[in-house]
């Protein structure tokens, strides 16, 4: 059904007194009223407009019959008329030679011009490929010559049909004898419904290049193994998914032999796209529009080929104060797409296979510079984390793309059911409301913008790439975005990082950050003072939490111009220490800095008590281990804390990260020490308790 067409807006048109009046008085009354016979009955120029109750109607979408008349109206009536309907049913007589030729020398021509006059001012019509409203050729007055009762009897209106591919067929009728008079209107509709212009090619006998580009993702989204081939248990999906019914085997076979007397439509017994293909262009060539038009309705097509609004959108309450995020459900879907098109099953998508996964959507989506925003393997394809991690990117700073692109690769068939289920209404953005338990964190980043290099840095550490690997990335495709997966402790979150400078400052607004992660250069005397400034002007009375970072610490640290240290600054604005970091290759990146990141984001509310919180934890000696999740090293490593801990005991022991020696990927950890030692310490002394319990007992 298609839920964008309210009503059929038939306009009746065509010379004085060809019968429009008449044709429309026999349907409803379904009796010819005869004014030639009849002295007192007089029938009207023009009739009010009669609407079709849904009921009767094909897909229950009501009609209306608008009548059309130069006795009484003018052509300005005819331009409004012409824009408001949805198909015209041009009505001449077969006694009257001269209503026919009006049909070329003024109707037809007058109402090309209208459509081309409407084309022009609203250049998007063309874009998205709108089409020109369907004709019905109507010859009426059959009874006046029985011998005359076909078109194609007609080499004018032959010719006509030909020439116009508006025209959406040509139909005989007596509104006298009654003969045909539903069908004009049943024929009026169907074009409506199910037209040929966009799908079908009249004169080549064939699908136009648009209808060939829907069927082709129709093929693809039902060739779920993805071997080019539908095979009898995806065509039985496809035939469920759009008929609710299965194909009985003999229709199978009916369907097989028909498409077996060309070598290609079929291999191994099973469909190939171009079998499909030849299959849809059969059913227009017989008439059987309405087959074709059922599926590509399903699969989200409105009358102009382009996937309706309704497909396209979600209706989903997001209050002002919330995000939304990728549901359960939607990982599974964008799992399978993955599996379906890594091909060799190497855990990675290659380019080629990733343009084949987006072969579906009307451009390839993501750029060469998603290489640089997420994970990707040391050939630069994309791996499972980093193609989730893209998906979380783009749905969270702009959905409407996200969204469009999860219809065009077919979630709504995959479920069948619209896309409201491929999200949840996540977190409140604000800080202090915001569930700890929400699927990913947002971190923004603010540096001195004079400093570009530090901040792709910091970006691509979180990726797990050092300088001469981001040596390698072309200026071009630089990106001011990345993200991965991240583990703190048991808690898995996607970390988004976002570079922003003093003119992003409205993100703030829009996309309230979990942190503020400030960047300064440990080696520049002038770099400490930015953030500084930027903190107090900006941050200091927001509840957002910020990180001091000093980046190149694997350089001799040069002493900043500004009246005290970064050290001091945390501490007199109740900061946690400050950290650093470092892309050296003999260095790290140093990620420990992001599950740290993950840590604050994690415990929000418990940083307005900032820094007696992390300085009471250095006293007790808690200590928690993070890592990244991309490097396997570090899993292997993980400590295994009960999930149960309080929430004071998971957070972690925030002492500045000293530029000490760590081996790339190693992820050496003093914390972890002091907290296996206090573990062991704790295990011994409760040991000997209990012994000396039972000692005495005894
Ligand atoms: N024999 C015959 N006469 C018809 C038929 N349909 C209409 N007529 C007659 O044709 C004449 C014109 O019919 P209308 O219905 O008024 O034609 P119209 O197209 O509405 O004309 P305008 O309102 O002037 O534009 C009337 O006398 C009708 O009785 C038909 O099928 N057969
Ligand atoms: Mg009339």
């Amino acid at each position: 059904m298609n839920k964008e067409l309210k009503e059929v807006r038939i306009l009746m048109l065509g010379e004085s007194g060809v019968g429009k009046t008449s044709l429309i008085l026999s349907l409803v009354s379904e009796q010819f009223l005869d004014d030639t016979q009849d002295p007192n009955f007089d029938l009207p120029a023009k009739l009010e407009p009669i609407t079709i109750p849904a009921e009767v109607t094909l897909e229950k979408i009501p009609g209306v019959i608008i009548d059309f008349s130069f006795r009484e109206q003018n052509e300005q009536d005819l331009i409004d008329e012409i824009e408001k309907s949805s198909v015209i049913c041009l009505v001449y007589s077969i006694e009257n030679e001269d209503s026919k030729h009006k049909l070329s020398s003024f109707w037809l021509p007058k109402i090309e011009e209208i459509e081309d006059a409407r084309f022009n001012s609203n250049s998007s019509f063309q874009d998205q490929n709108q089409f020109k409203r369907p004709i019905v050729l109507v010859g009426n007055k059959t009874d006046t010559d029985i011998e005359r009762t076909s078109p194609t009897q007609d080499s004018v209106i032959t010719q006509l049909v030909r020439s116009h591919s508006q025209i959406e067929t040509c139909i005989m009728c007596s509104a006298k004898t009654l003969k045909n008079v539903p069908e004009v209107f049943y024929y009026a509709q169907k074009s409506v419904l199910y037209p040929t212009a966009p799908v079908f090619d009249v004169d080549k006998k064939q699908l136009t290049p648009l209808g060939i580009k829907c069927f082709t993702r129709i093929f693809k989204l039902c060739d779920m193994d993805n071997d080019g081939r539908l095979n009898d248990s995806e065509l039985n999906e496809f035939q469920i998914r759009c008929f609710g019914v299965r194909l009985n085997s003999s229709s199978l076979q009916e369907v097989k032999s028909l498409l077996a007397l060309n070598s290609e439509n079929l291999i191994e017994n099973e469909i190939t796209l171009k079998g499909f293909l030849h299959l849809q262009m059969l059913f227009f060539k017989k008439g059987r529009h309405e087959t074709s038009w059922t599926v590509l309705k399903k699969y989200g097509y409105s009358k102009n080929l382009s996937l309706s609004q309704d497909y396209t959108s979600i209706n989903l309450k997001i209050p002002d104060s919330c995000s939304i995020e990728l549901s359960q459900k939607c990982y599974e879907f964008l799992q399978f797409l993955f599996n379906k098109f890594d091909k060799n099953k190497d855990g990675c998508l290659s380019q080629k296979e990733l343009e084949e996964l987006f072969s579906v959507c009307p451009i390839m989506p993501w750029g060469k510079d998603v290489h640089n925003t997420v994970e990707t393997d040391i050939n630069g394809r994309i791996t499972y984390c980093g193609y989730l991690s893209q998906w979380i990117l783009t749905t969270y700073f702009d959905i409407k793309t996200s969204t469009e692109h999860l219809a065009y690769l077919g979630y709504n068939n995959f479920y069948d059911e619209n896309l409201n289920s491929a999200y949840i209404v996540g977190q409140k953005k604000l800080i202090s409301q915001r569930n700890k338990h929400s699927e990913m964190f947002f971190y923004a980043m603010f540096m001195d913008e004079k400093n570009v290099e530090k901040q792709t840095a910091f970006l691509q550490g979180l990726l797990g790439r050092d300088l001469v690997q981001q040596a390698a990335i072309r200026s071009d495709d630089i990106t001011r975005w990345s993200c991965n997966l991240v583990q703190f402790q048991n808690i898995e979150k996607y970390l988004i990082l976002k570079e922003i400078n003093s003119s992003d400052l409205e993100m703030h607004e829009a996309y309230p950050p979990d942190v503020v992660v400030l960047l300064y250069d440990l080696t520049d005397p002038n770099s400490f003072s930015f953030i500084a400034d930027i903190f107090l002007s900006v941050y200091k009375d927001r509840p957002i939490p910020c990180v001091i970072v000093g980046t190149k610490c694997d350089q001799t640290e040069i002493e900043q111009k500004y009246p005290i240290n970064a050290e001091k600054f945390a501490e007199l604005y109740k900061l946690p220490p400050p950290q650093l970091f470092s892309a050296s290759s003999d260095m790290l990146p140093s990620c420990d800095i992001f599950p740290k990141l993950v840590a604050i984001a994690s415990y929000p509310k418990m940083y307005p008590m900032r820094s007696q919180i992390w300085s009471f934890f250095q006293r007790i000696g808690a200590a928690a281990q993070a890592a990244t999740m991309h490097r396997k090293k570090a899993r292997s490593e993980q400590t295994n804390i009960s999930s149960n801990a309080s929430i004071f005991s998971q957070l972690p022991f925030f002492s500045r990260n000293q530029n000490k020696k760590h081996r790339p990927g190693s992820f050496y950890n003093p914390d972890s020490m002091i907290f296996r030692y206090t573990f062991l310490t704790a295990t011994c002394l409760t040991m000997a308790f209990l012994l000396l319990k039972l000692i005495k007992k005894r």
